[in-house]
């Protein structure tokens, strides 16, 4: 992927921090999965793990939003609060940071850039992310446990916007 999106997955990495990237392929046109992603005010449309939220601060669309993020049991952490830093309608561009919480991702930020693919029918996701290794863990064990929330979430984007594309076009051949 090479475009102006993707310029944005250039994070400052610190000396204790740990930074990776994942990649989606979704079957679905780039509109309808944009349409999941930049909903700041209700990441739980696609990540499974948050129970529910509620923007504290803002309006959802511009930067320095804030919402607060309550997640599932079993999680080692509550909740989180997410500062929005990036909303790039155009680009098809987000971004958050975690600038509170009860949980041991200090500093996390995430960027999520959407793009065509190759093929011109699906769209590619990519989501990388920076974080603080927290004390008493290895950059191996931290990047394990961010990859697959991370994974989690994009494989659930995939499914939803997939199903809602496929609904879109049902819907468009019965009107
Ligand atoms: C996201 C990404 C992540 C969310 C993490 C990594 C989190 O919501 C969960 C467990 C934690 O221990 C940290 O895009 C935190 O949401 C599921 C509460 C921040």
């Amino acid at each position: 992927v090479a475009d102006g999106a993707s310029c944005r997955h250039v994070h400052a990495v610190g000396p204790n921090q740990c930074c990776a990237a994942v990649v989606q392929t979704i079957s679905a046109p780039i509109n309808t999965v944009w349409s999941v992603v930049r909903r700041f005010d209700a990441p739980q449309a696609y990540k499974h793990f948050v129970k529910s939220c509620r923007v504290i601060y803002g309006d959802g669309v511009h930067v320095g939003t804030l919402r607060e993020v309550h997640v599932v049991s079993g999680l080692p952490a509550a909740h989180s609060v997410e500062r929005l830093e990036i909303l790039d309608e155009e680009e098809h561009v987000t971004s958050f940071s975690v600038v509170g919480g009860d949980h041991r991702l200090q500093n996390y930020r995430s960027v999520t850039t959407l793009h065509v693919s190759p093929s011109g029918r699906g769209t590619t996701v990519v989501e990388s992310y920076v974080v603080n290794i927290p004390a008493g863990n290895t950059k191996e064990e931290t990047c394990v446990f961010v990859d697959t929330i991370v994974k989690c979430n994009l494989q659930s984007l995939a499914q939803i916007s997939e199903r809602l594309a496929a609904n879109r076009t049902s819907n468009l051949k019965s009107s």
